[in-house]
């Protein structure tokens, strides 16, 4: 087949059925045991730690390997104090009106409010900007292509890759969010995708008893 571009050689880790099923289990049973964490504790976070995990996300897929992210990684307690500011001052009035009853309503096991003191507790907070164009090395805008979903799987990862090393976070979403380009100065065309605040979970930390959907609801087989 001509191709235009080089190739290199690919496979992956040969592993017997029995070990892939071992593994299966295992990677399960550490996925499930993670949750989305409100209380942080103040306990710093190495920053070799969170580079690893943004090294991680950005080993996504993406449209056209335009890999159309960038994560801002903020510890700098003046700027967290922004955010925060800037958080809470829209969360109330999302809380307090923005919101339809519905979604108040779909909210209440999780029990928040619009209150985010992990905004400054947390010893990182990592804000996911998605790119929705580019730019080539003269300057001219290169377009991206399936944004959200590439950006969507980086943050998969990420959170993945947070939990592997014993580290708790958060998918919080303010909104609107527009603020966050603003304090952190990001360019044209990027857009907050998501904030995760990354720490340790507060001692005696307390998450809410959700279930997950059983197998039957989450897949179909035919
Ligand atoms: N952004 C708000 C509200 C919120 C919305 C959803 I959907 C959640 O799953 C959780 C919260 C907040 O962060 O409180």
């Amino acid at each position: 087949m001509d191709r235009a571009s080089p190739t290199v050689p690919y496979s992956v880790e040969p592993l017997t059925e029995a070990e892939s099923i071992e593994r299966a289990e295992a990677f399960f049973d550490t996925m499930d045991a993670r949750r989305s964490v409100r209380d942080f504790s103040d306990r710093p976070v190495p920053r070799a730690l969170v580079e690893r995990a943004i090294a991680t996300a950005s080993t996504a897929p993406s449209g056209a390997h335009m890999q159309p992210w960038t994560f801002v990684a903020v510890s700098d307690a003046e700027t967290k104090g922004r955010i925060r500011e800037a958080a809470e001052a829209e969360e109330r009035e999302s809380y307090g009106g923005r919101m339809s009853d519905e979604w108040l309503e779909a909210l209440a096991p999780l029990g928040t409010d619009w209150r985010k003191p992990f905004l400054e507790t947390a010893p990182w907070l990592v804000v996911l900007f998605a790119q929705r164009w580019g730019r080539r090395p003269d300057g001219a805008k290169r377009k991206h292509y399936y944004v959200q979903e590439s950006c969507g799987i980086a943050a998969g990862l990420f959170i993945a890759a947070l939990h592997h090393v014993g580290l708790a976070t958060l998918t919080h979403t303010p909104s609107p969010m527009r603020f966050l380009g603003e304090i952190l100065e990001r360019p044209d065309g990027e857009a907050p995708f998501i904030l995760f605040p990354v720490g340790y979970p507060a001692e005696g930390a307390r998450v809410p008893d959700l279930k997950r959907k059983p197998m039957s609801e989450v897949a179909v087989w035919r």
